[in-house]
């Protein structure tokens, strides 16, 4: 069996990487139809299925489709999903509109694949938290998580391919000696970090940060969690990286904790400092599994603590794939 499938937002950064990730891994596609704005659409453009003629999102008529990945943006998403759904089309929703409905599970397949249930509308987790949750809930089952921190050093491509550009700008005028003019992020990003992702909330953390709190604790079932995040920004092109520390129920040895999380589905062991072989963005960079190291005992809560560094291609495990790997469960 075959499906046909489309792409709203198929310009963009996530929407182009799906194309991608559907060719690579052999998904079952009939007809693949690409969606954009009003704006881009009749272009054609050339992709792994064939040249193919963006249409415009808007208009899309869902009784032809069997799965559409919702990549624009969530208010886009809030519009548009009910009109996909009640023409029976799946829905796999990359934006965070739903991603709090009691009604719309939050999933990552490797963890929760099971809360998709008969729903006809799933929700894409953000990046930052998916790519945490791969570890974590190894970790969790074996020991028992009783706080979490964690502190991000996220990517420009978090901000789409806008982000990537800015990064790109910024540093050439940067070193030609020309004025830096920001427009994506709150301040220049070249040669910078930026301790701000996404709006302040009432509790001075930023909605960014507050995503890694709500979806964790929906992802893992596991509504009181104690979890606490900071997400930075740095000028990195792709892959988010993670310093995690957390508290455990019951005792955690690092040697055994390395051993678990070597053979989780998803994780690629990058732990040899005698060899300084650690997870880094650019050897994660378009790698379908997050990368975990510098595994250690935490000095804060000893024999109860690990620490730990991840990098995840935000573009694919934190977006593309991760739908991807969603629709393969449907
Ligand atoms: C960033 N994590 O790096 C964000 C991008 O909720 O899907 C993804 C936002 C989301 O800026």
């Amino acid at each position: 069996m075959s499906y046909n499938v489309g792409i709203m937002g198929a310009t963009g950064a996530v929407g182009k990487e799906i194309i991608e990730v559907l060719h690579e891994r052999n998904f079952p596609v009939e007809q693949l139809r690409l969606f954009a704005s009003e704006r881009s659409a009749g272009k054609t453009i050339d992709t792994l299925f064939g040249s193919i003629t963006i249409e415009n999102a808007d208009m899309a008529d869902y009784s032809q489709l069997n799965i559409a990945f919702f990549a624009i943006s969530g208010d886009w998403s809030k519009k548009n999903a009910e009109k996909a759904t009640s023409a029976d089309c799946y829905v796999i929703d990359n934006s965070s509109a739903f991603r709090y409905d009691d009604k719309v599970p939050l999933v990552v397949p490797e963890i929760n694949a099971d809360a998709i249930g008969n729903s006809k509308l799933i929700a894409n987790p953000n990046c930052t938290t998916a790519i945490a949750a791969i570890p974590l809930y190894a970790l969790h089952k074996k020991y028992g998580l009783k706080k979490v921190i964690i502190s991000t050093y996220q990517a420009t491509s978090g901000a789409g391919a806008a982000g990537m550009s800015e990064l790109t700008e910024e540093t050439k005028n940067y070193l030609e000696g020309k004025e830096v003019k920001n427009k994506v992020f709150a301040h220049p990003i070249a040669f910078n970090t930026i301790p701000h992702i996404d709006s302040f909330q009432e509790n001075d953390y930023t909605r960014e940060e507050m995503k890694v709190v709500w979806e964790t604790r929906k992802i893992f079932s596991e509504p009181d969690i104690p979890i606490s995040c900071t997400c930075v920004r740095i000028p990195t092109m792709r892959v988010h990286g993670e310093s995690i520390v957390i508290e455990t129920e019951r005792s955690i040895d690092p040697v055994d904790a390395k051993k678990l999380l070597g053979q989780v589905e998803g994780i690629e062991l990058k732990d040899d400092i005698e060899h300084n072989i650690y997870p880094m963005p650019l050897n994660a960079t378009k790698k379908y599994d997050v990368e975990v190291g510098r595994i250690r005992q935490n000095l804060v809560f000893g024999d109860h603590g690990l620490e730990f560094f991840v990098c995840g291609d935000q573009i694919l495990k934190g977006a593309a794939l991760n739908a991807v790997q969603i629709a393969e469960k449907l």
